[in-house]
């Protein structure tokens, strides 16, 4: 093999190994693209709502990203959250575990929450529950738990 050829090579491997590395690090710091336009929302609960616990919540996702269950890395899709009362997620961190993942792909679940008001958000997260880049989520409602 030429000397030049061999220095390439070393070349191309080791830009080949910090794009990895670099990759590696932007894998931590939501670098999942979301479809633009995309919209997540509540399908069944409105801002304000009066509710008795335990109670069904029904995930809405416009129809330019699907779902897929946790840890499927497949283009354009991700899967639900339910915030419950906390603040909107870090969009470059892992959604709390203390958060409910609907890991499975599901677009339903029903919770128990006691008297009293509360918050609700929906946010799309990817494989590694990661919110995607830009974020899809829906606005924080408030509900009222009779
Ligand atoms: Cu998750």
């Amino acid at each position: 093999m030429p000397d030049s050829l061999i220095k390439s090579l070393i070349k191309y491997f080791t830009i080949k190994s910090l794009c990895l590395l670099i990759g590696v690090s932007v894998i931590y710091a939501g670098d999942t693209p979301s479809v633009p336009g995309t919209k997540i929302y509540f399908i069944n609960i409105k801002d304000g709502q009066m509710l008795k616990s335990p109670f069904l919540v029904q995930f809405g996702l416009t129809g330019e990203m699907g779902i897929a269950p946790a840890l499927a890395d497949w283009p354009d899709t991700g899967h639900h959250h339910l915030i419950i009362n906390a603040p909107p997620p870090n969009e470059n961190k892992a959604i709390s575990k203390k958060q409910l993942h609907l890991h499975k792909g599901q677009t339903e679940i029903t919770i128990k929450l006691p008297p009293g008001k509360h918050t609700l958000q929906a946010v799309l997260g990817d494989y590694s529950h990661i919110p995607h880049d830009p974020p899809v989520m829906s606005e924080v409602i408030s509900v009222t738990v009779e």
